[in-house]
């Protein structure tokens, strides 16, 4: 079972934003050479670059440190817009300053997410999405790299949005939801239009590893059921059957999709959810399909609540965040 939530990321994300706010009143000189964690960076073109928009910590180089990718998704460099910068750790912590930054276009940086290990040698991947980006089919229909662990990392493929402005990669997760062992990236295009009675209501794709192949992708379309899908997801096993499952935030409500091999939605992406959640004041609430059962609830609420955070930025008011905490605390 696989359950990836970004609860160290947030973690390190939590230290690196603390840090960022420190180095604005000491001065780098006064740092210890190494530090826990590393610092934001003040080169002019990240100036508000929203740094940190979203973050991924995994093994890049394989030497069991865990790293750290932040996404800069306004970044600026010469016309384009979106970065990622990547800062590797040793045994003692971060470095003081960044290891690369990747420069992209099309806010590269928006979403992020890590893959794990993919192909068996201790170096992990992880996919960046740009919502704005242009692929070479279609322009402005957003795109997702997938970058292989290395130093420096290495883009595997990028792949794109079926129609301009569809804001592919706007949401990401990862799970192995077809059970074969090997992580599979999810995708939202929250502004796709499925057909026009449902107008940009949105699209998630599922692409398969090892390949994350462009062609052999599952695409779950908006239904009269679940609208407005693609903007969060979450994965992690709700049914107990050691498969992970999708949920998907839509309009109202988030649904659920089993997982298993055979993964039943290859055979109909347009089926009615296994399980649907009303988001109501005091958390999710089973509305339907089968008998209640309070333990797969529970664990489905903390999930989604769970990915919420990891999307959270750090400045909410603090009413949505005890909010938020209640629920994960529940
Ligand atoms: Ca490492
Ligand atoms: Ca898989
Ligand atoms: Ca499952």
């Amino acid at each position: 079972m696989h359950t990836r939530f970004a609860g160290v990321s947030i973690a390190a994300l939590a230290l690196l934003w603390i840090c960022g706010i420190t180095c604005d009143k000491v001065s780098a000189a006064s740092w210890k050479k190494r530090s826990s964690a590393p610092a934001f960076l003040s080169l002019g073109y990240l100036h508000r670059s929203m740094q940190g928009k979203c973050g991924a910590a995994l093994d890049l180089n394989g030497d069991g440190n865990e790293d750290l990718v932040v996404g800069a998704p306004y970044a600026r460099h010469k016309g384009r817009t979106g970065a990622l910068i990547v800062y590797l750790a040793n045994r003692k912590g971060f470095a003081i300053g960044h290891s690369a930054v990747i420069k992209g276009d099309g806010n590269l940086g928006w979403s992020l997410v890590s893959l794990g290990g993919v192909n068996g040698n201790g170096k992990d991947w992880f996919a960046a999405g740009a919502h704005s980006g242009s692929g070479e089919n279609v322009s402005l229909s957003g795109t997702v790299t997938v970058y292989r662990g290395g130093n420096p990392v290495q883009e595997v493929t990028t792949l794109e949005g079926e129609n301009a402005m569809d804001k592919f990669g706007f949401a990401l997760a990862a799970g192995d939801l077809n059970g074969d062992g090997i992580t599979d990236l999810i995708v939202g295009a929250p502004l796709h239009s499925p057909s026009p009675a449902l107008y940009q209501k949105g699209a998630a794709y599922v692409y398969f590893g090892p390949d994350f192949d462009q062609a052999t992708k599952l695409k779950i379309p908006a239904t009269e059921d679940n609208q407005g899908i693609g903007f969060s997801f979450a994965t992690g096993d709700i049914n107990g059957d050691g498969v992970d499952d999708l949920l998907m935030e839509a309009t109202g409500k988030v649904v659920g999709f089993y997982g298993g091999d055979p993964f039943s939605l290859l055979e109909n992406p347009e089926a009615y959810p296994d399980v649907v959640f009303s988001c109501m004041d005091r958390g999710f609430l089973r509305l339907d399909k089968d008998q209640e059962e309070k333990s797969m609830r529970k664990r489905a609420r903390k999930l989604f609540a769970k990915a919420m955070a990891a999307y959270t930025p750090p400045d909410l008011p603090e009413d949505i965040e005890s909010k938020l905490e209640a629920i994960v605390n529940q």
